[in-house]
């Protein structure tokens, strides 16, 4: 039995521009997540590259830091059974050609950097990202 976690997700600048973020979020909802914070914000250079910064040394991360700053994104903490795990499988894998039926990014995504929305990827992941995003108060 997994147990009742959290993870953070994000709805990406290319699904909030589409006007995707709505059915984005009631997908989230009739999936079983309850939405535990929720934010609008449009990201800092600074912000973003300190998100990624595991990812600091790939050939994409520029273009990665320039698309995630250029427009408005929806960050979330999103709470069910086995959420971490959960979370990915709705999404779907990074690259939305590879990402089946039903998946968000089969359903939003554009290309492998344009892929609607973020998933952390494992419990320490989720852990800082959350942290790096929500104060404790939001969280509780
Ligand atoms: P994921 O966990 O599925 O979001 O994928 P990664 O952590 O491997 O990659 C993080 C983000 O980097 C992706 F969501 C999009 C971007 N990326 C690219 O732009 N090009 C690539 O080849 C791989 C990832």
């Amino acid at each position: 039995m997994s147990q009742l976690e959290r993870t953070f997700a994000i709805i990406k600048p290319d699904a909030v521009a589409a006007g995707n973020a709505g059915a984005i979020l009631a997908t989230i909802e009739k999936s079983g997540f309850a939405i535990r914070a929720m934010r609008r914000e449009t990201l800092s250079k600074a912000q973003a590259e300190g998100f990624y910064a595991v990812h600091k040394e790939r050939s994409f991360f520029n273009d990665l830091i320039r698309f995630m700053t250029e427009g408005p994104v929806v960050l979330l903490a999103l709470e069910a059974q086995g959420a971490i795990q959960k979370w990915r499988v709705l999404m779907g894998p990074t690259d939305p050609a590879k990402a089946p039926d039903g998946t968000i990014r089969k359903m939003f995504g554009t290309n492998i950097e344009r892929n609607a929305v973020h998933g952390s990827d494992g419990p320490d992941t989720a852990a800082f990202e959350l942290g790096y995003f929500f104060r404790g108060y939001e969280l509780r």
